[in-house]
């Protein structure tokens, strides 16, 4: 796929989920120094920020997406010939592909523990992260059931209630303005995240406050599943995550919304649940509870104060 195709798959939702957009975009970046005809390293690098660049504006929120381009990127720090680059550029790429993929089965194997025998699940939206969790303790032989959520305006849910059905889970569909009437029949809330603040806080789908807020009040535990990248450096500086705001079209057909001068739509693709609602983030590196978000960025994404300014 060339880079263009892959970065209007991640816009439009073709290519989604937080992990596997950072991978696609991570591939189409390799693909493109592969195929890249230049041979002044200068020129070369430059035409590779601009491919990095085009990349990372797909989609604002998915604090994975820069963290794994600019990962990739740092290849080009210092290096000779445009062969060097290439080369540098290809092994850093196919060393994130490694080390994602690993870590959702490291995930699952760390938040599978977490599940018990005769658990009843809730998930929102469709994370790889946190179904890999689910379909982990199932393997295991947990008797677990889940509520799945309809994922407004996207659907995701449905995503969700096919991999769930496959693997023979008992599942409940239900829609998300359900949740707090159903709240009090679940053990325990797994979801994923697009960016973990270094407060903490967990941006997620749009609706993962709301289920945070149902699971607070009945003394329900929430999990997040998510990889090391998608926490967000920058946040440390108090910069916010930016929340995508999608075509409101995906909300109210447009010929009905035109009808309706007075009226609004908004689609926000995500929110941010604060830490208090939060008990444990599950990472490849191990279980923490959210305050400690910021030893993650400090320990294992390799950002220095410097890299800050
Ligand atoms: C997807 C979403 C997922 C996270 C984590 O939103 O909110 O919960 O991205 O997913 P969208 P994963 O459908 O708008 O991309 O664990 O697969 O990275």
């Amino acid at each position: 796929m060339l880079l263009s195709e892959t970065a209007a798959s991640i816009k439009n939702m073709e290519i989604r989920g937080a992990g596997r957009i950072a991978r696609a975009a991570v591939e189409a970046l390799a693909d493109y120094a592969k195929n890249l005809n230049i041979s002044d390293p200068e020129t070369f690098k430059s035409e590779m920020q601009k491919a990095a660049g085009i990349l990372i504006a797909t989609r604002p929120t998915a604090v994975s997406l820069p963290n794994a381009v600019k990962s990739v990127m740092r290849a080009l720090d210092s290096f000779g010939s445009v062969e060097e680059g290439r080369a540098a550029v290809l092994a850093r790429a196919a060393e994130f592909i490694e080390h994602s993929e690993h870590a959702i089965e490291r995930i699952a194997e760390i938040g599978a523990r977490h599940i018990s025998d005769g658990d009843v699940l809730m998930t929102h939206c469709n994370s790889e992260a946190a179904l890999g969790c689910i379909l982990e303790a199932h393997r295991q032989g947990k008797d677990i059931e889940v509520y799945a959520t309809e994922v407004r305006p996207r659907g995701q849910g449905l995503l969700t209630i096919k991999t769930l059905n496959d693997a023979g889970i008992r599942t409940n569909y239900i829609v998300d303005s359900a949740v707090r009437y159903f709240i009090n029949d679940v053990d325990l809330v797994f979801v994923g995240a697009d960016a973990i603040a270094a407060n903490g806080a967990v941006v997620n789908k749009i609706g993962t406050a709301q289920i945070a807020l149902a699971a607070h009040e009945a003394r329900t535990n929430v999990i997040v599943a998510a990889e090391t990248y998608k926490f967000a450096p920058r946040t440390i500086l108090g910069e916010l995550i930016e929340i995508e705001e999608r075509d409101p079209a995906e909300v109210l057909p447009r010929e009905v919304a035109e009808k309706l001068p007075f009226v609004r739509v908004r689609n926000p693709a995500f929110d941010v649940t604060p830490a208090d609602y939060i008990d444990l983030i599950v990472t490849e590196q191990g279980a923490i509870p959210p305050e400690l978000a910021f030893t993650v960025i400090r320990d294992y994404l390799g950002w220095k104060i410097e890299d800050l300014r």
